[in-house]
């Protein structure tokens, strides 16, 4: 069985306790992980903040930042391949899928490597005589980034990557599901030559780890993603010490199909949008709003589709659907999807876990109309698609918007006066026109309502890992005057 080890002050240690990470194309154990509880993750977080104050790292200049950030993005584009082996291997995300995000990983690494030295504050053109001001932006401190299993080394670049463009130092904790990546990660850090104790990288579980890095009074910053019922429990727990959060939640984000799209490629779209990771993202497009005229044909269209759908060992190259990560997960959707059915939903493709091992679950399709399914509403975090159909854009957009989550939305039509409407009235962090599933350094990314808030992405994820600090200087030689009036 293979072992990882913690990474805490620029040593790799074993933790407080060890557990097996099980392999989700078997169920079977296949590694041994480090577990960090309480003492650990003190150590962590006392490490990041003494490198925050002492040593290298606060008198690095901005531009030596951003080269260890090049050094770093080098090494995670020359390891894309392991790395993605490994994201594969424990959590049993497709390896077509995982060698593509991580060689864009460093893309996200590159981008945040350039704009350390353009972090930049102002001077002010101040309304008093005989004053110099200007603010200065400073790092706001030692950050937790909590990650989920989807996509750990993504969703923990996006925010490594702009922390450490501001100058803050982190503890990652990697998800107790499939921590492997990330751990591996660490020693890539290393490498790259971080002082000790910039980047901590540990994992555990929730209630006792996580708990402990959001409570700890030395954390300044929370920066979570995963479902919005931890998200409660990361902000009562940052609360204490009135730490900040931000914080990527879940989504139930509508796909809106008008009769004027281009059905083929709206539902090559969808496929995307719902069965890529298993269904296992936040941004899949779960709930199918499309046009009634159109409905059966684009039905037929997708259900085509997801029947062709190659499900199988996730590190097959040939496989476009594999496991999900845990068995609790492919559990949970067997009884959402149950739920649903009881509640008048009509499957019109999977919906029944498969014989055999491993998590597997098939690409499903539930037609919810005229239901109040459940399936409409929660998040099933897997590969099932809800239907509901329409007649005019103002009941499209309403069902778009019936939702408690905002992250992000998908509209297919042709006509661009139409998506101009849409594009204002969606309420939701990101919304795709005829694509979806695009991503960048580039843009921000977040959501809304119960999605969180905070975006991940851009300059203004950098900026939000720093604070300002307003300087005033006085260039008068004279006296103080009274001292009792407010200048
Ligand atoms: O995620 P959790 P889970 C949704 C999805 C899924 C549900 C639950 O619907 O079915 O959430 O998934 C750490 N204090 N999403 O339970 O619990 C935990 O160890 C601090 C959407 O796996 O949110 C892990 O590292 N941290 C989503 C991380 O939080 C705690 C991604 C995420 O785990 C903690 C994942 C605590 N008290 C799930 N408890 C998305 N938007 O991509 C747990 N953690």
């Amino acid at each position: 069985m293979r072992g990882f080890q913690a990474y805490i002050d620029g040593a790799f240690t074993e933790g407080e306790a060890r557990f097996a990470s099980l392999d989700p194309a078997t169920g079977e154990a296949w590694a041994q992980m480090p577990e960090a509880r309480e003492a650990d993750v003190d150590r962590a977080v006392r490490a990041a903040d003494r490198a925050l104050r002492e040593g290298e790292w606060p008198r690095l200049t901005a531009s030596a930042r951003g080269k260890l950030l090049y050094r770093l993005t080098d090494l995670v584009a020359e390891n894309a391949q392991a790395l993605a082996e490994l994201e594969t291997r424990d959590t049993g995300k497709i390896i077509r899928e995982t060698s593509a995000q991580i060689a864009y990983v460093a893309e996200y690494y590159r981008y945040y490597a350039g704009l350390a030295d353009k972090i930049e504050g102002a001077v002010l053109p101040i309304d008093k005589p005989d004053m110099e001001v200007w603010t200065r932006r400073e790092p706001i401190g030692v950050v937790a980034a909590i990650v989920p299993w989807n996509s750990q080394l993504f969703l923990a670049a996006v925010k490594i990557g702009p922390a450490l463009a501001a100058g803050c130092t982190l503890v990652v904790k990697a998800s107790e599901d499939g921590p492997a990546p990330l751990l591996h990660f660490a020693r890539l850090v290393h490498e790259a030559g971080f002082p000790a104790g910039v980047v901590n990288v540990l994992t555990g579980f929730g209630p006792s780890c996580g708990s402990a890095l959001t409570r700890h009074p030395l954390v300044a910053h929370v920066a979570f993603t995963g479902g919005p019922e931890t998200a409660r429990h990361v902000v009562r727990g940052s609360a204490d010490n009135l730490a900040s959060t931000s914080l990527e939640l879940g989504g139930k984000s509508p796909f809106l199909v008008f009769a004027d799209a281009d059905l083929d490629s709206a539902a090559n779209a969808q496929v995307a949008a719902i069965f890529a990771a298993t269904g296992q993202s936040c941004v899949a497009g779960s709930r199918l709003i499309v046009e009634r005229s159109v409905k059966e044909r684009f039905l037929a269209i997708l259900k085509e589709k997801a029947e062709r759908v190659a499900i199988g060992a996730p590190l097959d190259m040939g496989t476009e659907v594999g496991p999900l990560c845990t068995r609790r997960q492919r559990d949970h959707i067997q009884a959402l999807v149950d739920r649903s059915t009881a509640a008048g939903a009509r499957v019109l493709a999977g919906g029944r876990v498969p014989e055999g091992p491993g998590h597997y679950y098939p690409p499903t399709i539930l037609d919810c109309d005229g239901t109040s399914a459940p399936a409409l509403a929660e998040e099933f975090f897997g590969p099932v698609l809800s239907v509901v159909s329409f007649e005019t854009e103002g009941e499209a957009l309403a069902l778009a918007n019936d939702t408690a989550f905002g992250l992000a939305s998908g509209v297919f039509t042709a006509s661009l006066t139409r998506a101009h409407r849409l594009i204002r009235g969606i309420r939701a962090g990101v919304v795709w026109v005829n694509t979806y599933r695009a991503v960048s350094p580039i843009a921000p990314f977040g959501g809304t309502k119960l999605s969180g808030h905070g975006r991940e992405g851009g300059l203004a994820a950098a900026l939000d890992y720093t604070r300002t600090k307003t300087v005033w200087l006085r260039t008068s030689d004279d006296p103080i005057p009274d001292p009792f009036v407010m200048r």
